[in-house]
């Protein structure tokens, strides 16, 4: 404790100075070392004023990157002061060493630049200052081809998953293949048709289940949100297939999309109910490929990412696969064991909370939103729980963000129990719950995007 104590009198020496003095750049560089010292996890300083921004998405310049020791501060002063006046420290947890770089802020609406400029900098993340988080700059562009599979309608974190997933896009982080909705209603298609268009895809197809679960539980009766009119009476959204379209059934969508994509190329984020895999699973060929379903499913497949399980000491049913358990024994009974699954169990999302205030808040930056409608103009005021995006997030960005469980085998009871058998050959794992830290920052990288524009 001896160190902080010394450092924050040297700091305090500079105190009476700050308002008039401009700094010398020995004094600069005395200050930027105490404050890697007193910041071990991080730091950004702006040199005219040795004051700490509260908001933008801070990333260091390529040229400063292997400032390490008390001798290289004068070069990163140097940088710092002929561009924007920033300097930041960090700790790498990698290799355990202290980086001190020349800093480039961005807005926080202006993510997808930062991550690009990251990348072209050499660097492995960006940090957003207001909702302390660092965001990977996922320097492999991966090819990840995705199908979403979701039950649009009832609870809202399926629309944030959506989201997560344009945003996906407009950093070149996946392809968005097809939305299958798997709850019926039409209704339910549309809104993911003024998604869609809201977040400038207009042409992603969506499918529609036809024979699913009669009369599913509604969280939040959001439905109508396609049908929203302005004062003027004016359609509030955009929509692609509009009254007169259809909707493929959502099985026969995935036979086109996958019939069309390379061996083993696909990855299914499902977030809802099971019955369009299931009936997929038991069709025979058509006009889109002669393949079985199953044997589509294996020959296009990799991994299939699905929130639900219920794991651990615990054996409670899971209401989206109880709910339509027969289909969702299609599924665990049939898929083959070559294709990877990770579930996302509802505990770990269960401590993501996001206020119906937050979520308002968050979307300031526009008035019209389908998300904020939702939660303005049906005066919703229900926390939700942001369980879908976690199978989303891993589909994208991989294992890394997640603890999981050991390999193993599920299988699902009649009575929609998970049972899971380790097996270091098993095709299945799930998510654990993370720390409160860790919910703390999911739900911040979920906030990012929705004020992302
Ligand atoms: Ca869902």
């Amino acid at each position: 404790m001896k160190k902080p104590i010394l450092l924050i009198c040297l700091f305090a020496s500079f105190l009476p100075a700050f308002s008039q003095k401009k700094f010398t750049d020995k004094e600069l560089a005395t200050v930027v070392w105490a404050m890697g010292q007193m910041n071990p996890e991080g730091f950004t300083l702006r040199l005219s004023d040795l004051t700490q921004p509260k908001e933008g998405i801070m990333v260091s310049y390529g040229a400063t990157q292997n400032s390490t020791d008390r001798k290289s501060i004068p070069a990163v002063i140097k940088h710092a002061k002929a561009h924007e006046g920033l300097v930041g420290g960090s700790l790498i947890p990698e290799d355990g060493t202290y980086y001190f770089d020349s800093t480039r802020p961005f807005p926080e609406d202006s993510l997808a630049a930062a991550l690009a400029f990251a990348r072209e900098n050499g660097q492995k993340s960006v940090y957003v200052t207001s909702k302390d988080i660092h965001v990977k700059s996922n320097y492999e562009q991966k090819d990840i081809r995705i199908i979403y599979d979701c039950d649009m309608g009832s609870s809202t974190d399926d629309l944030f998953a959506l989201m997560m997933l344009y945003r996906y896009m407009d950093m070149h982080r996946c392809t968005l293949l097809g939305v299958i909705v798997d709850r019926m209603d039409r209704a339910n298609a549309d809104a993911v048709d003024v998604m869609n268009n809201y977040y400038g895809y207009p042409d992603i197809p969506i499918g529609l289940e036809t024979q699913g679960v009669e009369g599913p539980r509604v969280f939040i009766p959001y439905h109508n949100v396609a049908y929203a009119r302005t004062p003027d009476a004016e359609p509030m959204f955009r929509r692609t297939v509009g009254d007169e379209g259809t909707y493929l059934d959502g099985y026969k969508l995935y036979r086109k999309l996958l019939a069309a994509q390379p061996d083993k190329s696909v990855t299914i984020a499902s977030v809802g109910f099971l019955t369009c895999l299931a009936r997929l699973m038991e069709s025979g060929p058509d006009e889109y490929s002669p393949l079985s379903g199953l044997d589509l499913l294996q020959q296009k497949v990799k991994a299939i990412y699905l929130m639900g399980g219920v794991f651990g000491d615990s054996f409670e049913h899971d209401y989206n696969f109880t709910a339509a358990i027969r289909y969702s024994q299609v599924f665990f009974n049939k898929l083959p064991k070559d294709i990877d699954i990770v579930f996302s169990p509802g505990e770990v999302g269960d401590p993501l909370y996001y206020s119906a205030e937050t979520i308002v808040n968050d979307m300031d930056w526009t008035d019209i939103h389908p998300i904020k409608w939702i939660y303005q103009f049906l005066n919703e005021d229900k926390f939700q729980k942001m369980w879908d995006p976690l199978a989303v997030i891993q589909a994208v960005e991989g294992d890394e963000l997640f603890s999981l469980s050991e390999r193993g085998w599920v299988e699902l009871t009649p009575t929609g129990e998970t049972l899971f058998t380790p097996d270091p050959k098993g095709n299945a794992r799930y998510q654990l719950p993370g720390d409160a830290r860790w919910s703390k920052a999911m739900l911040n990288y979920i906030r990012l995007m929705a004020i992302q524009h």
